[in-house]
């Protein structure tokens, strides 16, 4: 994929400055231009431009490691190395990915898509490395972001320890998607705000070595005093005392600055850490004023950064934060806590209304999720917002601090589901599977944006622990009133269609295409029920029995992985109630899901009607399930 003669890192190196900065220019504006043309994470992008050119002047990424954290800064990096032709390509179906990708590339050394993780990725690299006994530089260029969540202090802690040869390019924006919260951030902004700290280091440390060392009890008390003036004297001394020699603060868009202090580090050998100070959108006047926007970004009109493309409905993420705006209004005890997405999950609105109850915790998913359920043992009802696929990250904190207490925690799982261009760092595709099993748990999926604020509210009166899933993007433009929610009894799913010969039962998103499906069906003389699911556990037995004991065919549509989903719950009923009637179960193979368009990947997946329509009819076809059906499936389309 690569192409080997002409990557620009390599001609970099003997760049000067002056061409650097031009190639700079001109990266960015090809950022600008691929991402409106094809959504992406443009503002952070445009911030490490001068960063990417100064790494990469300093450093070999065919030999030495660059690990990004999340990697969703990666596109500069890829236009160096042998990809910038394809770069319009970036996150499309078959293009290049979005994030850093070991297949498309082999200077790509980490997958990723997750936060948090390119510490540890760099040490076991540092740690493999040097047992070989090989030589090559190992990066890990981690955002203040990033720098937030757990993993990385515990990566950090740990390097420190073993004190192998690795560099934490830390790139600090003061942002997280938007603004960074806690301690650290904190902590890096005092020394951000220190012009003169450097100037200062240098004097105190060449004053210090001109410290006698007479005596033990002289050597004794001037140690103590270097470390009483370096503590005050060196802002970076929190990392220092963690075993990393500090490096900055540094102007991440000077690049001689950058390209000097690379060089620098690269001579010295143990942890370091290099704190590179960048802005955001850099360059491009409206993300800069709006890094939060343009931090993740569909298409968009580059003279104005307005996107293209109106949506008709309002997004399941806008109606969940609606209606738990509209609840918390009348229910004090509710909280609401989000792990650093707060405009992604919708729970920006409640941030507004409701400040004092409102926890943004970090990328700290687990401690999001632990901290719930103390929130629920001190009677408050704990909201929790997280993505699906960052879900994954607190499963112990689901089932040994929350389930296990039996912890009233209601989880509002976005992006459930296929979430298109993000790809398979970010499909959320798995959640039933790590939920189903975990005792206690009530697992919801509505079939539209009104149902899910019933969900909310009903979950508000459940006892023990619930999830509501639901996809990215618009809901079906049901009417929705805002504040009357009906309420939903736990387990009790709804029959929509009527239909003698087979039953659809489909859960959440996939109840409008299974809808649709039975319409094409029908075309074809065949009956099909479909059941609303609403939950994955506890199932409606009752409902459920009385639909499919006089079915021919038993059909299940989830847009989640087949093993361990939905299907297993109306597999594990049919076994129980000795039903030997055919299960087709529909859902996401297992595989993991490539990026590209969400509906084309969701058709690919088998998730669109038509495909359910087509695998139904093929089924009846195939087992000669009934004389009527067999006939009208000669007939070409449905
Ligand atoms: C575990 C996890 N939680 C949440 C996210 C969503 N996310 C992607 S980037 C990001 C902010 C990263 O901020 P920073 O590291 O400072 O990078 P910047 O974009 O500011 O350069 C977040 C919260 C994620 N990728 N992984």
């Amino acid at each position: 994929m690569i192409n080997k003669q002409n990557q620009l890192k390599d001609e970099i190196k003997s760049y000067s400055i002056e061409e650097l900065r031009s190639l700079a220019e001109e990266i960015r504006e090809e950022l600008i231009d691929v991402v409106s043309q094809n959504g992406g994470h443009l503002a952070s992008n445009l911030g490490v431009v001068e960063l990417t050119l100064a790494l990469h002047s300093i450093f070999d990424s065919e030999k030495d490691k660059f690990i990004w954290d999340v990697g969703h800064q990666a596109y500069v990096h890829k236009i160096l190395t042998g990809r910038r032709e394809q770069l319009k390509t970036v996150r499309q179906y078959e293009g290049l990915s979005g994030f850093p990708k070991c297949c498309e590339s082999p200077q790509d050394c980490f997958d990723v898509g997750h936060s948090s993780t390119s510490i540890s990725a760099a040490l076991g690299m540092a740690a493999a490395r040097d047992i070989k006994k090989e030589e090559f530089a190992v990066l890990a260029i981690i955002g203040d972001g990033a720098m937030t969540g757990g993993m990385a202090f515990e990566a950090l802690n740990h390097a420190g320890h073993l004190g192998n040869d690795m560099t934490v390019v830390l790139n600090d924006n003061e942002m997280s998607i938007g603004e960074n919260v806690g301690a650290m951030s904190s902590y890096l902004n005092t020394v951000r705000l220190d012009p003169n700290y450097t100037k200062r280091k240098q004097y105190i440390e060449k004053l210090l070595t001109k410290i006698p060392k007479i005596g033990d009890k002289v050597v004794f008390t001037a140690e103590k005093v270097k470390d009483t003036i370096k503590y005050l004297m060196v802002p970076g001394q929190l990392f220092e005392e963690l075993g990393f020699r500090y490096f900055g603060p540094i102007d991440g868009h000077n690049l001689e600055e950058l390209i000097d202090v690379m060089k620098k580090v690269k001579g010295i050998k143990g942890p370091k850490i290099v704190h590179v100070i960048t802005k955001k959108g850099k360059g491009y006047k409206i993300a800069e004023e709006n890094p939060n926007k343009f931090h993740g970004i569909g298409p968009f009109n580059r003279d104005t950064g307005k996107p293209l493309g109106q949506s008709t409905n309002i997004s399941y993420t806008k109606a969940f934060g609606n209606a738990l705006v509209s609840l918390a209004e009348k229910n004090e005890r509710i909280v609401a806590i989000t792990a650093a997405m707060d405009t992604g999950t919708g729970t920006d609105q409640f941030s507004q209304r409701f400040p004092e109850r409102f926890f943004d915790v970090g990328i700290a998913e687990q401690h999001a999720v632990t901290m719930a359920a103390a929130f629920a043992k001190q009677e408050m009802i704990p909201v929790v917002a997280i993505y699906s696929t960052f879900l994954q990250r607190a499963y112990d904190q689901i089932l040994h601090d929350v389930a296990l207490q039996n912890a009233k925690v209601i989880f509002a799982i976005d992006r459930a589901g296929i979430v298109g261009e993000d790809g398979p760092t970010h499909h959320g595709v798995f959640d039933i599977s790590y939920l189903r099993h975990i005792p206690n748990m009530t697992i919801m999926a509505p079939k539209d944006e009104k149902e899910l604020g019933d969900m909310l509210y009903s979950a508000t009166s459940y006892e023990g622990p619930s999830a509501i899933r639901y996809p990215r993007g618009e809901g079906t433009g049901v009417q929705i009133d805002k504040g009357a929610f009906d309420y939903i009894e736990k387990g009790k799913s709804e029959l929509i269609n009527e239909g003698q010969d087979v039953a659809i039962i489909a859960l959440g998103s996939m109840v409008e295409p299974a809808v649709e499906a039975a319409e094409r069906l029908a075309k074809c003389n065949i009956e099909a029920a479909v059941i609303n699911a609403r939950f994955a556990k506890p199932i409606d037995e009752e409902l459920l029995m009385s639909v499919i004991k006089d079915k021919k065919l038993i059909i299940t549509v989830e847009e989640n992985a087949i093993k361990g989903g939905f299907s297993e719950e109306i597999a594990f009923l049919m076994e129980k109630e000795k039903i030997t009637k055919p299960l087709v179960r529909i859902g996401i193979d297992d595989c993991f899901v490539e990026h590209g368009p969400q509906s084309l990947l969701r058709e690919q997946s088998g998730l669109s009607a038509e495909k359910i329509a087509e695998v139904i009819k093929q089924r009846i076809s195939d087992a000669g399930l009934f004389a009527k059906v067999i006939s009208l499936s000669r007939r070409k389309s449905l």
